[in-house]
């Protein structure tokens, strides 16, 4: 389970009588202690980097990992609640047990490190009987564990990683994020011109493709959108404004996002009817296709369907199967989201029409999508949910739903198939997740 890693504090050694190494732990002793019989075993790892200012560090510490041979599985991280410490980075690693000892003993060098611990093993750390999950859309507030990649701060091809000014503002706008609290209005972003150029330019493409590419769905709320004001050239819509809009068609509500948050996270939030929405524009170089989420997809992309019923319903109920899942399921059902939620596509009479947010909001890849180079295929849950994917190029495969209807029963007919020992309903007069023993 994600979210308590982070949480876990180390157990520190009580009685090891050596000064040579003072920072020994419980975990590390043991990772020693047949060190000379077992020093080239692969180990899998998780270690906990605790930076003080800024997590600019972060890719020293990455390559550091790389020089002693090490395999990078999960990156994740989070503010600190701690004095001196800005940001935790769990880590998660494969390497040799003699190199690992050798890493945590390098990266305590480090002068941006607070300091690097060796977490205890998953298994031993989570009970799976009785997992930690929101039960309440106010428990939302500890659900913003980001996935750390392609940001501006840490990836070369990032097209903001050279431009400063970009990356303040990146900086600025994540920490509204951060800082948010359930209940709270969501803070105005005064766009600036050239964001506002660039949600120009993606809404206008979007103006001109949508009507012959996007379901009709889509389309007749993205009609709605325009009468209202909301969607206009000129300005970027506010998330609050959208916020409101939504709640009135399917009750579903905005919580901002400093990024792409851990799957476990940002699923968890749609069994509250909550989508989590990033707030930042995509740099101005690249307006029409980027890797990673900004708003000018969450708007363009996510909200006109978050106001159509059914596919709100479907949305949900993604949620609400991720609540107290395991690893694995949690890996399928964001596999069923990123093919259907994100690049789905759905039948329309004869044709292929888009779905997908990721496609609505990034017109290169809708036309890929909906030309012959791809590859098609019918939305089956269980097959889908196992199709490996990336998330930097265009799509190779996509998956076509016959309606939402039809992909929320065969949704629902695999889901319950999962192994979870109990249900979940969710409560919208209380907004609360309650919890079924089943038989
Ligand atoms: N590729 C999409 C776009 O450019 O709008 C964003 C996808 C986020 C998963
Ligand atoms: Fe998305």
């Amino acid at each position: 389970a994600d979210e308590s890693n982070l949480e876990h504090k180390p157990r520190a050694a009580e009685n090891n009588e050596e000064d040579k190494d003072q920072f020994l732990t419980e975990e590390e002793a043991l990772l020693g202690q047949d060190i000379e019989q077992r020093g080239n075993e692969l180990q899998n790892a998780s270690l906990l980097a605790r930076f003080r200012d800024g997590i600019g560090g972060l890719a020293r510490v990455l390559k550091t990992v790389e020089n002693y041979s090490g395999v990078i599985n999960h990156v994740e991280s989070r503010p600190s609640k701690d004095n001196g410490v800005q940001f935790d980075v769990l880590i998660r690693v494969e390497m040799t047990r003699q190199n690992l000892l050798l890493l945590i003993r390098s990266l305590r060098q480090s002068s941006s490190l607070a300091g690097v611990t060796l977490l205890q093993e998953e298994t031993n750390s989570v009970s799976v009987k009785d997992p930690w999950f929101p039960r309440h859309a106010s428990d939302l507030d500890n659900c913003n564990h980001l996935m750390t990649k392609y940001e501006p701060e840490l990836d070369m091809n990032h097209p903001g990683f050279s431009d400063k000014e970009y990356r303040a503002r990146r900086k600025m706008i994540a920490e509204i994020a951060f800082a948010y609290k359930y209940g709270q209005p969501i803070p105005h972003i005064e766009y600036v011109q050239t964001e506002i150029d660039t949600w120009n330019a993606v809404f206008g493409q979007v103006c001109d493709l949508a009507p012959k590419h996007a379901c009709k769905e889509y389309n007749m709320i993205f009609e709605n959108l325009k009468k209202e004001g909301i969607f206009r050239v000129g300005a970027v819509p506010q998330l609050q404004e959208m916020n409101d809009f939504l709640r009135r068609h399917t009750g579903f509500t905005l919580r901002p996002a400093a990024g792409l948050l851990t799957s476990r996270d940002f699923l968890a939030s749609l069994a509250f009817r909550v989508f989590q929405s990033t707030q930042y524009v995509r740099h101005r170089t690249s307006p029409y296709h980027t890797p990673e989420p900004d708003c000018i997809h969450e708007l363009l992309g996510h909200m006109p369907l978050l106001a159509d019923p059914s596919f709100a319903q479907f949305s949900q109920e993604i949620g609400l199967a991720s609540l107290g899942a395991s690893d694995s399921e949690i890996e399928k059902l964001s596999t069923v989201y990123w093919f259907t939620v994100e690049f789905g596509l759905c039948k329309e009479k004869s044709q292929v029409k888009a779905y997908g947010a990721g496609l609505l909001s990034a017109y290169g890849e809708l036309l890929h999508a909906i030309s012959d180079k791809p590859e098609h295929r019918p939305f089956e849950p269980e097959l889908t949910a196992v199709q490996p994917y990336q998330d930097q190029e265009y799509q190779p495969i996509y998956y076509v739903a016959e309606s939402f209807e039809d992909a929320k029963e065969k949704f629902r007919r695999w889901v319950s198939d999962m192994s979870r020992p109990f249900e979940v309903r969710f409560n919208p007069h209380t907004e609360r997740v309650e919890v079924l023993d089943s038989v």
